[in-house]
């Protein structure tokens, strides 16, 4: 498929509301974003909620009333976080799955995460890959820093394929403590998915200014793509971030100059083994 895939990360769990006030953080502000970055050619949404004091939360009454709206509204792939925030104990994340999404994030490994540190001990990791397979979900494996493709292979040799048969990896570049958001670490990372399962697909995403440099390093190595609010809170030097849409329309753009057009969400379906 030549298409390019393009997630939309809206809102993340680690920018606050009175910092960045453009950041959706209720249920309505999600469902409208959704429903825009969708017309503009995103297909899977990754979610991170909030609570009414826009906290972040991993109440599963909220994701499942968010599961419920964002399909009502749109048809994108809800991928659910089970990362969270740093301080999320292994139980709740692992009860996201309890929601139901058609999607959810698994972080293959432990990273130093800013000051903080983003917990990934294996066992934990084989247990989201167990419980995903069981139910259905198909996941998104968070590759933070090369060894953690290392970890994937180990996982997937020692565990078996995901649901839906098909590997699909995002790399998140430049996390201060993980990888750089540079080509040559990307470039590396490709290299080493020659030893993941044939047809493991990638996006990659960067955090802060090293957001552009991925992109365009992801879409000339046959990557695709993942932006939004999670991850960029500035437009360019001394622009904040509008919304999630300029971001999408800038990544769309970006995928058309590259003549790799956005997949629908039906294409993007095909293209990870996610049930229609
Ligand atoms: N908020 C980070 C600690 C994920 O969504 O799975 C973890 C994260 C990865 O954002
Ligand atoms: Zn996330």
């Amino acid at each position: 498929m030549t298409g390019t895939l393009i997630t939309v990360a809206p809102t993340g769990a680690e920018s606050s509301k009175a910092d960045v006030p453009a950041l959706p953080v209720t249920l309505d502000e999600l469902v409208t974003t959704a429903k825009e970055c969708e017309a503009l050619g995103a297909s899977v949404v990754h979610v991170h909620i909030r609570d009414d004091a826009a906290r972040p939360t991993l109440d599963l009454g909220r994701l499942r009333a968010t599961v419920a709206a964002l399909r009502d509204s749109t048809d994108l792939i809800v991928q659910l976080s089970s990362g969270g925030a740093v301080t999320d104990p292994e139980a709740d994340r692992l009860a996201v799955l309890d929601a139901g999404p058609d999607m959810a994030s698994c972080t293959m490994g432990t990273v130093n995460f800013g000051d903080d540190v983003f917990m990934n001990r294996w066992e934990f990791v084989v247990e989201l890959h167990t419980r995903m397979r069981d139910r259905g979900i198909v996941p998104e494996y968070e590759i933070f820093d090369l060894g953690q493709l290392a970890a994937l292979q180990r996982l997937l040799d020692k565990y078996g394929l995901p649901a839906g048969g098909h590997v699909h990896v995002d790399l998140v570049m430049g996390v201060p403590g993980g990888m750089p958001g540079t080509t040559e670490a990307l470039v590396a990372c490709r290299q080493a998915m020659r030893d993941l399962p044939e047809g493991t697909t990638f996006s990659a995403t960067g955090i802060g200014r090293s957001t552009i440099p991925v992109m365009l390093a992801s879409l000339s190595t046959g990557g695709h793509l993942r932006v939004g609010m999670e991850d960029t809170v500035t437009y360019a030097k001394g622009r904040p971030v509008e919304s999630n849409m300029q971001l999408v329309a800038r990544a769309v753009g970006f995928a058309q100059l590259a003549q790799r057009p956005p997949l629908t969400a039906a294409q993007a379906r095909t293209l990870l083994g996610v049930p229609v």
